[in-house]
């Protein structure tokens, strides 16, 4: 782990964060390393104080957005510079739920994994997946809920699938902290990951069985 990373991530010192993503770069950290091996553990670490009531909202939003800026500079560094894409994704978080950091990732690691993908960003409603995945014609649908209260959304949303025709024709990933695999089983999903490396390869598997 970098520890400058891990520690400008979690008390949100934003410049820092960068300077720090900067420079494991430049002396040879892959992204992708940088963003499991010390990213992820620091919004672990504020989820756990938050929970231990050490942190408060405030200081998950700027830890939040040190995760995501730093984010940004590496995301570009993921993608895969391959032709044809492996298929493509709609992904989003679901009606009600404004928290984007693991769909980011997500969406970051597919396109890094050759897969084309269409980014409706938070708070999605069930008709903007359904109309997003028919624009596109996409195969597989990546929902994120992070709340329990909004894990009922990705049941609605499948249900609108069901209702328009098309749910045969797609593949639905669906993960965020709180979702399980009983809970994929129940409402009907294709597949359940508990992280951004396992969903590439989830995708990766639905696709080449479908
Ligand atoms: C950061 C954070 C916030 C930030 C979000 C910033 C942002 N832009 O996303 C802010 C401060 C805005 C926020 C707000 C709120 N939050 Co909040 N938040 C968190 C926190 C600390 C971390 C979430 C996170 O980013 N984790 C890091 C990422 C990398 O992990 P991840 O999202 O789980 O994603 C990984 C996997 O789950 C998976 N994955 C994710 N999506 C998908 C999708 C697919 C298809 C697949 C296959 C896999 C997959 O891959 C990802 C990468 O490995 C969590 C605590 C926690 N431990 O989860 C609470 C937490 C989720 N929040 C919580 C709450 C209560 C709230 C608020 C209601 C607080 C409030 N009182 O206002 C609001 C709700 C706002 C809303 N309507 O959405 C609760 C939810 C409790 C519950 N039972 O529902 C949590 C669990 C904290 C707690 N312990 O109480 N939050």
């Amino acid at each position: 782990m970098n520890t400058d990373i891990f520690n400008a991530i979690l008390t949100g010192k934003n410049t820092d964060a960068q300077k720090f993503v900067q420079a494991a770069l430049e002396s040879g950290a892959s992204p992708h390393d940088i963003i499991m091996d010390s990213m992820i553990p620091a919004m672990d670490e504020a989820g756990r104080r938050f929970e231990e009531h050490k942190f408060f909202v405030p200081q998950l939003m700027i830890a939040a957005r040190a995760m995501k800026e730093s984010l940004a500079i590496l995301s570009p560094l993921l993608a895969a510079s391959g032709s044809e894409p492996m298929g493509k994704v709609v992904i989003g978080t679901v009606m009600g739920d404004m928290h984007d950091i693991g769909k980011n990732l997500v969406a970051s690691m597919l396109e890094g994994a050759g897969f084309k993908v269409f980014d409706l960003g938070v708070n999605v409603a069930p008709d903007k997946f359904l109309k997003a995945l028919q624009e596109n014609e996409a195969e597989i649908l990546c929902m994120s809920a992070l709340l329990t209260t909004t894990m009922p959304a990705m049941r609605k949303t499948i249900e609108t699938l069901i209702n328009a025709g098309i749910r045969d024709s797609v593949l639905v990933m669906i993960g965020g902290a709180p979702v399980t695999q009983a809970y994929a089983d129940e409402i009907g999903a294709d597949g359940y990951s508990s992280n951004a490396n396992a969903a590439v390869t989830l995708a990766r598997q639905l696709i080449s069985k479908s």
